[in-house]
Order: C-alpha cells, then sequence, then structure tokens
C-alpha cells in the first residue's frame, strides 16, 4: 500500500456501453477537454483525474474497457474494487437501446458490482431528435432494476463537452471509496491510541 500519505484514494470507476457509445471521446473529453478523433478500443484505455471529495484529495481512475464482443469476457476482471459504474448511452441509435438496456441488465448483474452507484449518461444529446434523459430512464426502467443501488441519469454530450462537468462531479459525489478501508483503519488505531493515552493521565 505504500507509505501513509503517499498515495491519494483511489476511486476505480468502469466506464462501460456499447461500442460507438461515446465512452472514449468522454474520456479523452475530461482528461484534456479536447476532441480527438477515436479508434475502436481495442484492450482498454485508463485515465487518471484527481478529485475532492469529503475535503480529501482522491483519485478517480476511470476505465474504458472495448465494449466489443472479444473484450467482453474479460469484464469480469475489471468489476472487483469499483466504486461506480458509469455506463454510457447513445441517445440517438434508438435502433440499439434494446441492446444497451440488455447490456446494462447483464453488467448489473455481476456480483462484484452488487450495490454500486450508477451514473448512467445519456450521450449524444446534440444529435437531433436524440432520447432524453428521462427517456432513457424510463425505457430503461432504472427505477426497478437499480432499486438496489444509487443512481443517477445524466444527459450529456461527449463531443460539445456539454454536460461532461456534471456528470463528472456526480461521480465524485457517488463513488464508494473501497481503499478507504486502509484509512478507516487507520482512524481507528489512531482512535485507540488517543483513548489510551488520554488514559494515562
Ligand atoms: P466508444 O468508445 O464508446 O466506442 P467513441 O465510442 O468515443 O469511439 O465514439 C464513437 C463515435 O461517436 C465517434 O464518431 C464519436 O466522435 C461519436 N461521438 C461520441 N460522443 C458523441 C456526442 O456526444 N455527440 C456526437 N454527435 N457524436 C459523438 P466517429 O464518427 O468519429 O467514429
Ligand atoms: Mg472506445
Amino acid at each position: 500500500m505504500g507509505q501513509r500519505g503517499s498515495k491519494l484514494p483511489e476511486a476505480r470507476v468502469l466506464l462501460l456501453g456499447l461500442d460507438n457509445a461515446g465512452k472514449s471521446t468522454l474520456l479523452y473529453k475530461l482528461k484534456h477537454n479536447a476532441r480527438v478523433s477515436t479508434v475502436p478500443t481495442i484492450g482498454f484505455n485508463v485515465e487518471m483525474l484527481e478529485a475532492r471529495k469529503n475535503k480529501k484529495n482522491i483519485a478517480l481512475t476511470l476505465w474504458d474497457i472495448g465494449g466489443q464482443g472479444k473484450m467482453r469476457q474479460h469484464w469480469n476482471s475489471f468489476h472487483q474494487d469499483t466504486a461506480a459504474i458509469v455506463f454510457v448511452v447513445d441517445s440517438s441509435d434508438r435502433q440499439r437501446l434494446e441492446e444497451a438496456r440488455r447490456e446494462l441488465e447483464n453488467t448489473l448483474r455481476s456480483d462484484q458490482l452488487r450495490g454500486r452507484p450508477l451514473i448512467l449518461l445519456a450521450n449524444k444529446q446534440d444529435v437531433n431528435d436524440a432520447l432524453t434523459g428521462t427517456e432513457i430512464k424510463d425505457q430503461f426502467n432504472l427505477k426497478k432494476t437499480c432499486s438496489d443501488r444509487d443512481w443517477f441519469v445524466q444527459p450529456c454530450s461527449a463531443s460539445t463537452g456539454v454536460g461532461v462537468q456534471e456528470a463528472f462531479r456526480q461521480v465524485v459525489r457517488m463513488v464508494k471509496l473501497t481503499s478507504d478501508s486502509e484509512a478507516m483503519k487507520d482512524s481507528i488505531k489512531e482512535t485507540v491510541h488517543y483513548f489510551k493515552a488520554s488514559m494515562r493521565h
């Protein structure tokens, strides 16, 4: 774990969704605030972003693991220690909405992801006639499928950047810090130490 204080508490965020949903675009928009041309993700992209949560600095690692068929078998190994799930939907692609819904339901069935918060990004809001966040929420029946976890729907456009910062802030708000168990142990130790010291006086 390294020396205390030498490492920020880390929150692993999974960026999921069908291929072409806009995951890589979103990741690079967040990281570089820039538009880059993306290529279909083979393997994975990962970026680290610092943020503040509960008056502490934390490091968010965003994992964009390929949405394509052959990568899916590897998803499970990424699920451990996940602090939040970000599921990106192409709101302009009505034809694949049902496929996206099924994919999300499959993902949420994973044991390792039980109770982890979900932030659903209704992406590509800049496209004419895109479904709204509310429409996607209803079509995905999120109230029911997410009754056992925190969830939030954020409309956004990864290309224009609208809604992207809001999405990021929401993720920071909702992440569960798994490595906080270390900090927690430390704080328990400190409390016990303080208690013993004060007993001596
Ligand atoms: P993925 O990583 O989820 O597979 P990408 O998706 O980030 O590679 O994006 C797939 C395509 O959707 C890209 O188009 C990208 O520019 C586009 N895209 C991503 N987000 C948005 C958005 O918010 N609005 C619009 N209009 N397009 C978006 P190309 O044509 O470059 O392959
Ligand atoms: Mg990609």
